[in-house]
């Protein structure tokens, strides 16, 4: 559902070059796209909209669809007997549904699950636990903090054009749409809306989900999300303070032998992950990894992810491959 999004049409890309089987697809969509076809393996398959019955006989359904759409009808997908693999916020923090980035709690999911709603956590949460996974492993973690810059394909189509529109336009960019300010040769520190405590609702996200998926429901994290004219491919910069002191070798050899991690780091030759290279990869890349001077327990990396590959779309179809195959 959602599939002539950007996040859906990624999603039938990477169903394509991981050569993942299928029999049937049905793309679901708004009215709007009625008429349209998506082409998947040399086929092409119509577009449809949700309607009573219209998961019958499916196996999967995944959802990039907002909220709402979710909260009414992944629950009926599973009802009819597929599991519902949700991008949307609506169940990630439902005590009684999994939340899973494969590298880090994927064997909460396997091929013995039941049908069932498995939540797609938020892009900037899930490269930012790929990263502490083999820190928590190797040496515990007493804290983390992060600050993002990120891509407008995290707003979708919509901030993505937005950005191309006024970049077009420049000097008199359009007026914003998408976001609450010109984005073009600017920086804006809101994602979502904001709360009572001052928290926009990414920050909010990033925090409760990362203790939800790592299962450190104590540890302190602490986010501060912002959006930059970068037009895809999220980057984070991170303080995580371990439970012990250990030594920068110690932290490559453990970043480096976690599965999903690409680490990228001779900082004098100005070598470190860059949005612009990452954008359309799979990985998580990391580098930048230095330790604080003041306290041998905190260590600061830069981790950039595709927000719309590992972020979302090739997130849900590793889950897939989860349950139906590993
Ligand atoms: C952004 N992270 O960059 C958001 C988009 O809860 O899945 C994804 C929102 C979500 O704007």
């Amino acid at each position: 559902m959602g599939a002539t999004g950007m996040v859906g049409q990624t999603f039938m890309n990477i169903l394509s070059e991981r050569s993942f089987p299928i029999e049937e697809l049905r793309p679901f969509a708004s009215e709007n796209s009625l008429g349209k076809k998506i082409e998947l393996q040399g086929q092409q398959w119509p577009c449809q909209v949700l309607k009573d019955g219209c998961f019958d006989g499916l196996d999967l359904v995944f959802f990039s669809s907002g909220d709402d759409i979710s909260a009414e009808w992944a629950p009926k997908a599973v009802a009819a007997g597929a599991f519902a693999v949700d991008n949307s916020a609506a169940f990630r923090m439902d005590p009684n549904t999994v939340l899973i980035v494969p590298e880090v709690n994927g064997d909460l999911v396997n091929k013995d699950s039941k049908p069932q709603i498995i939540a797609n956590p938020n892009c900037s949460t899930i490269q930012l636990v790929v990263a502490l996974k083999p820190l928590l492993e190797k040496f515990g973690l007493e804290e983390v903090r992060v600050s993002t810059y990120q891509a407008v394909s995290g707003a979708g189509q919509g901030g993505h054009d937005e950005l191309i529109e006024q970049t077009t336009n420049h000097p008199k960019p359009t007026d914003p749409k998408t976001f609450p300010h010109t984005i073009l040769f600017n920086c804006i520190p809101q994602i979502g809306s904001f709360n009572d405590e001052g928290y926009c609702s990414e920050e909010v996200k990033i925090m409760k989900e990362t203790r939800k998926i790592l299962g450190q429901k104590d540890l302190k994290v602490s986010a501060f999300t912002v959006r930059i004219p970068a037009l895809n491919a999220h980057s984070e910069s991170v303080w995580v303070t371990l439970n012990k002191s250990v030594s920068r070798d110690e932290v490559m050899a453990a970043l480096s032998g976690q599965e999903g991690i690409v680490v990228q780091d001779e900082p004098k030759k100005s070598v470190y992950p860059l949005a612009r290279d990452v954008s359309g990869k799979d990985p998580v890349y990391v580098g930048r990894v230095h330790r604080d001077p003041e306290n041998p327990k905190m260590w600061l990396m830069w981790v950039v992810s595709d927000n719309i590959r590992k972020g979302a779309a090739l997130n849900g179809i590793q889950i897939a491959e989860k349950i139906f195959f590993n």
